[in-house]
């Protein structure tokens, strides 16, 4: 009786940890996002992004952050990376994609750079999902701390790519993500 009791919490463990990758997941004009709650530097994330065969978020329009906004914020996350930097050229923002960055939509007084800050998080709690540059690390701002799993990064793909295929790179990619995390 025992045993099965173990098996039966393994199982639902195995399972919940899968829903935890899983569950944030959606597609958006042909493109899928997908939220990745895994707190790591915003270089790493982008590594992770490729790996899969995505690419950290690009934001076009209003819609795409709203969509992309709400898609966190029903993860449960509170800050997530974006595909966007100025660490080439201080104040001239590029997405990793390569594409100029034309649609912006960052918060009040931001970007700041304060003491040179290049990569671009957004604030899920924040007015209408707002735009701030911050250090390549995910959990300081500034001088606040932020709390442990709260940060995220959204992965986007080009191709509505079978969740089949993503969730193997995602599994074959787990050591990279504990690694790059550490
Ligand atoms: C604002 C932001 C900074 C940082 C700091 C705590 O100044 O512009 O990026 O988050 O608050
Ligand atoms: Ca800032």
């Amino acid at each position: 009786m025992k045993k099965i009791f173990w098996l039966i919490s393994v199982f639902l463990l195995v399972i919940n940890s899968m829903a935890l990758v899983w569950a944030h997941e959606e597609i958006f004009r042909e493109h899928r996002y997908v939220v990745v709650g895994y707190e790591m530097s915003w270089h790493a994330a982008k590594a992770h992004a490729e790996a899969l065969d995505g690419y950290l978020v690009t934001i076009g329009d209003e819609a795409e952050n709203a969509f992309v906004g709400n898609l966190v914020k029903r993860s449960g996350y509170r800050f997530y990376w974006i595909g966007l930097t100025d660490e080439v050229e201080e104040g001239h923002f590029v997405w990793v994609t390569g594409k100029e960055s034309i649609y912006t939509h960052f918060g009040v007084n931001e970007p700041n750079n304060l003491s040179n800050e290049d990569y671009i998080e957004v604030f899920a709690e924040w007015g209408n999902f707002e735009w701030n540059d911050i250090y390549d690390e995910c959990n300081r701002h500034g001088g606040h701390f932020v709390p442990p799993n709260t940060h995220a990064f959204v992965v986007e793909f080009d191709r509505i790519t079978t969740k089949v295929i993503i969730r193997r790179k995602l599994a074959t990619t787990w050591g990279v993500i504990k690694q790059l995390t550490n």
